[in-house]
């Protein structure tokens, strides 16, 4: 009889337990994020040509972009961190899933690139898969030029005849072109289970911004060093504004 007593003490209090432990966890949500390559509006993809406004075609074969301190922010002050480094691969058509908190949210925040305090960091202090780590290790130009913050490769057909007329290659980095970016998008994240949530980046601007457009004939290879910064200058700001 004792020991049956006993026994349920040790009962209700492991239930007590269990269901203060269950009490305490916190609620776990997922945003899955996607940026989606498009020109004018309409979805491009990475190897097939596109016209842009001006009538010039367009290939791109390789777009990645490194995201700093991405994080969502509510005009009245809230905010929610999702993560300090990102690698978004335009040729894969990913999402990378975040832990989130939930809540009403009218920006999106990052910096474009590879933030100063890890832009000097060797590839071989990350686990190889990580943003930063050896399997990305192309992406580096080495310790004191740090990370290509992004890479935009492609060719171009200035009188769109069905030959191709030259390549692009932008390689954008360097401390001085870190920039924060802000998109504006009033949208909710659900505080359990998932959120899908699409963010655009549009190439006919990326290449013909008004009053910024690139002259595919003499703009189009840059390393960003030397005579090669102020094209990736360029190039940076009709990137950052690029992205809705
Ligand atoms: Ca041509």
């Amino acid at each position: 009889m004792i020991r049956l007593r006993y026994f349920w003490i040790l009962a209700l209090s492991m239930m007590v337990i269990f269901n203060s432990c269950k009490d305490e966890e916190p609620q776990q949500a997922t945003l899955n994020l996607k940026i989606t390559p498009v020109s004018n509006g309409a979805p491009i993809a990475m190897n097939t040509p596109f016209t842009l406004s001006n009538g010039v075609r367009v290939q791109l074969s390789s777009v990645y972009f490194y995201l700093s301190d991405l994080q969502l922010i509510n005009d009245n002050g809230s905010s929610s961190y999702l993560q300090e480094i990102s690698i978004y691969d335009l040729e894969v058509d990913e999402k990378i899933a975040y832990n989130v908190d939930g809540g009403s949210f009218t920006n999106i925040s990052f910096g474009l690139g590879v933030k100063e305090t890890l832009n000097h960091e060797d590839p071989a202090t990350f686990e190889n898969d990580h943003p930063l780590g050896f399997n990305n290790s192309s992406n580096n130009w080495g310790w004191d030029n740090g990370y290509i913050f992004y890479t935009i490769e492609g060719q171009y057909d200035l009188d769109n005849d069905g030959t191709f007329d030259g390549p692009l290659l932008y390689h954008v980095g360097k401390d001085d072109l870190y920039k924060s970016v802000l998109i504006n998008r009033e949208f909710a994240v659900s505080s359990v289970g998932e959120t899908e949530l699409e963010l655009f980046i549009d190439f006919n601007k990326v290449f013909l911004n008004t009053g910024n457009q690139i002259d595919f004939i003499t703009e189009n290879v840059t390393h960003s060093s030397g005579d090669g910064f102020a094209l990736a200058n360029k190039i940076n700001n009709n990137v950052i504004a690029s992205f809705e």
